[in-house]
């Protein structure tokens, strides 16, 4: 693929998540979701930039805001909406709901919601795929608060000890529910020299919320880690445009308080905003590029409601 081509693809994934997801919250608004609910409208670039950047047979571990994963990883839409509405055609038969999903099919291992604890399983599989002398990375997706957590640290030590081809990537939107990463949590520590010289990992931080940067800065480190047999750490700068967990995706229904001012600079690093810049750089018109939009829009707007329309929602 050339780089319009795949900027184009990117633009698809992208749109389907943003549409999946804002489909699921419209639903969770009428009561439909039985569960907790997650969304990752506003940091698509980073699922999909490393689904880019990586490769089919690499595998993906996820967390608590794991649909952008999922669907990257180029999982089944149906199934991921019969698994978020609780039915038994979904990913996990509907046992694991919008937090627990589980896909081999395209080595989606598992989102894990405890924070922190999907790290020393990834490494595990890292260790299997590496003694079985397969030459593929695995994934695990965490996000800045779980970075705190002491897992964090002793996977990346052990990772490192036994030279497994672990890929941590930090989706480092700044909160942990309402907790602010400058305010409350972070002792002004030097993570980077923490990671690279305290810890001897691999370490690129990028800005999350542009795909292309996401793209080449994960295939870059796929690239060293599997070569060097070292593990590594992407930090990527990304900005969440819903509330922690529930439906509120909009700033009319932005209830909370804890960064409402803020919230109106977040908005405007739209992702998808920011990859339609870049299509118009290879040489495509805004208007070419909207229509696409539009088109697509449809069609993922079509795909939930087919789906959807055949859950029978059972309240328990
Ligand atoms: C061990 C543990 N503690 C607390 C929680 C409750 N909890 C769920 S999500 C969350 C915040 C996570 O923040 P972060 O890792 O930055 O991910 P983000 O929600 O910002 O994507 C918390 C505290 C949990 N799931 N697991
Ligand atoms: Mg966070």
């Amino acid at each position: 693929m050339n780089k319009k081509e795949i900027l184009l693809k990117a633009l698809e994934d992208m749109i389907k998540i943003r549409i999946i997801e804002e489909n699921i919250s419209k639903e969770f608004k009428k009561n439909k979701v039985l569960s907790f609910l997650h969304l990752s409208i506003g940091q698509e670039a980073c699922a999909t930039g490393v689904a880019f950047g990586t490769k089919a047979q690499d595998n993906f571990f996820g967390n608590h805001r794991s649909h952008g994963h999922y669907l990257a990883k180029g999982g089944n839409i149906s199934r991921m909406i019969y698994e978020v509405f609780g039915d038994n055609r979904g990913c996990c038969s509907g046992h694991g709901g919008s937090m627990h999903m589980l896909d081999k099919n395209v080595n989606f291992l598992g989102s894990v919601p405890i924070l922190g604890s999907s790290l020393p399983i990834a490494s595990g599989i890292a260790m299997s795929e590496k003694l079985k002398k397969k030459n593929n990375l695995t994934i695990v997706f965490i996000g800045d608060g779980s970075a705190e957590e002491g897992s964090f640290y002793e996977t990346l030590n052990m990772a490192g000890l036994y030279k497994l081809p672990l890929l941590i990537v930090i989706e480092d939107n700044k909160y942990a529910v309402e907790s602010d990463k400058f305010k409350r949590k972070v002792n002004g520590y030097d993570f980077k020299s923490i990671i690279e010289k305290g810890l001897k990992a691999n370490y690129n931080r990028v800005d999350g919320q542009d795909f292309l940067k996401v793209f080449d800065a994960s295939k870059k480190l796929r690239k060293k880690i599997l070569k060097d047999k070292s593990v590594g750490v992407l930090h990527l700068d990304c900005l969440r445009f819903s509330k922690h967990s529930g439906a509120e995706i909009s700033t009319k229904d932005q209830k909370s308080k804890y960064r409402k001012n803020e919230y109106f600079e977040i908005i405007k690093k739209d992702p998808i905003k920011i990859l339609k810049q870049n299509i118009i750089r290879t040489g495509m018109s805004l208007i070419q590029i909207e229509k696409i939009i539009n088109k697509l829009q449809k069609k993922y707007n079509k795909i939930f409601y087919t789906t959807f329309n055949k859950i029978n929602i059972k309240k328990v």
